[in-house]
């Protein structure tokens, strides 16, 4: 079969992938995204919730908020919960601005259906991706059955996709830390048992209060990196949430029937550059964050940005400064993140293991956070996202 040819060949379709070529095709620029997964899978992974106020505002403007807008839910501040006793972050009054609490999968339901509208080319269940040519004006992806002459290439599969293996080793610096616990996440047809977000800290360890919906309850509980799904039972997971969230004014934890049920590991990761010569990585395929910040799919969502100017200003004007400072521009951005996600990570986690002093100077810096408005604001600020 003959090679396609498209301006951007985009590897992944998740908020990064699917977004970035949103944004390229309202600057005119064509692309062709190729997934390994299908539709209905990527429209149904369970995972980020919480949109920043940036993301939010970005994804208005380039008209995709429709129904973020009706079935969303402003929040304008969430509690941190320790010394079973709530203490609330008032987001919107520390910062002007508030997050909006939507599921991923539904932004990417927005996306694809916008996509399609527009005619857009998405490849769905692809398998054997791989690139070529990076370093040449015309790189390649070819897949079984097909294959894509490009005039740049962006990765954005995610952290286990293949478009970060073709920059060389000599390269690439990866940067990383394995935190010494994961977060098993619960998916409940209940009512939100609060209005608001809860990060709770407490001495069995983190739990999290979440939602998607007035009729659905998302919910985490920190547990050991080695534990496996099969050995909680939803009965234990309750058990456990319960023991984690109860305070003392009378919080009654709703339960429901759960839906989905899933542990993920929790690390820090960053990779640099972000761009080999005409291949740019972007969203987890770059970096990957604890989620205890709600960061990973807001950066996915900066980076693209950025990476649409700069595309856009290079295939229509032949004008290469803003891809030469793509991955500057995008890292000082995800440094930021970690930052952030490793702050509110430690602060809420209980390390196996450690010692009091560790334990002491976590719940200073909860004190200190609940009740110093500069240190709420510094949370508050990133929380709800800096400026783009
Ligand atoms: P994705 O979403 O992983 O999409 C990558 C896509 O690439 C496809 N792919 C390939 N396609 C073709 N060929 C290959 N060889 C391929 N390899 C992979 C994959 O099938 C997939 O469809 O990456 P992207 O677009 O960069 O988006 C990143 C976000 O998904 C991620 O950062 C967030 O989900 C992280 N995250 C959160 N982020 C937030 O901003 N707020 C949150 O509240 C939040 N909570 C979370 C989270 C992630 C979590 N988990 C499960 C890791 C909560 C959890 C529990
Ligand atoms: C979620 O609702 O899935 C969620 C909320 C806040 C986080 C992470 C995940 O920090």
């Amino acid at each position: 079969m003959s090679p396609v040819r498209t301006q951007v060949g985009i590897i992944g379709a998740g908020p990064a992938g699917l977004l970035l070529s949103h944004l390229l095709h309202l600057e005119g620029v064509d692309s062709v995204v190729l997934e390994a997964r299908s539709r209905d899978y990527v429209e149904r992974r369970v995972r980020a919730g919480v949109v920043e106020q940036p993301s939010a505002d970005l994804l208005r403007d380039v008209g995709l908020a429709g129904r973020m807008d009706e079935e969303g839910l402003p929040h304008h501040g969430f509690s941190l919960r320790f010394d079973r006793e709530d203490h609330r972050i008032p987001l919107t009054e520390l910062t002007g601005s508030t997050i909006t609490v939507y599921g991923q999968q539904e932004i990417v339901k927005d996306l694809i259906a916008a996509r399609l509208a527009a005619h857009g080319d998405l490849r769905f269940e692809v398998s054997g991706v791989a690139v070529h040519d990076v370093d040449t004006d015309r790189p390649r992806i070819t897949y079984d059955g097909g294959e894509l002459e490009c005039d740049v290439i962006a990765g954005c599969d995610g952290f286990h996709g293949i478009a970060r293996g073709a920059v060389p080793d000599s390269v690439l610096k990866t940067f990383e830390h394995e935190y010494p616990f994961a977060w098993l996440g619960l998916l409940a047809q209940a009512q939100p048992s609060h209005e608001e977000l809860i990060y709770a800290s407490h001495e069995r360890g983190f739990a999290l209060h979440s939602m998607r919906s007035p009729e659905v309850t998302r919910l985490y509980l920190q547990v050991d990196p080695d534990e496996r799904i099969e050995d909680w039972s939803d009965e234990r997971i309750w058990d456990e949430l319960h023991l984690r969230l109860e305070t003392d004014n009378g919080f009654t934890l709703r339960e429901g029937p759960v839906i989905e049920k899933s542990i993920t590991s929790m690390r820090g990761f960053v990779a640099e550059p972000m761009r080999h010569g005409r291949l740019f990585l972007a969203g987890d395929a770059a970096h990957i964050v604890p989620p205890t910040g709600a960061k990973g799919m807001n950066l996915a969502i900066a980076d693209v940005l950025v990476l649409s100017r700069a595309l856009t200003s290079l295939l229509r004007k032949g004008d290469s400064d803003l891809v030469e400072s793509y991955s500057d521009t995008c890292l000082r951005r995800v440094w930021r993140a970690q930052g952030f996600s490793n702050h509110m990570t430690t602060m809420l986690h209980r390390a196996p293991g450690s010692e009091d002093y560790q334990h002491r100077l976590r719940m200073s810096q909860l004190r200190y956070t609940a009740t110093s408005s500069a240190a709420a604001t510094s949370l508050a600020e990133n929380y709800v996202g800096l400026p783009f």
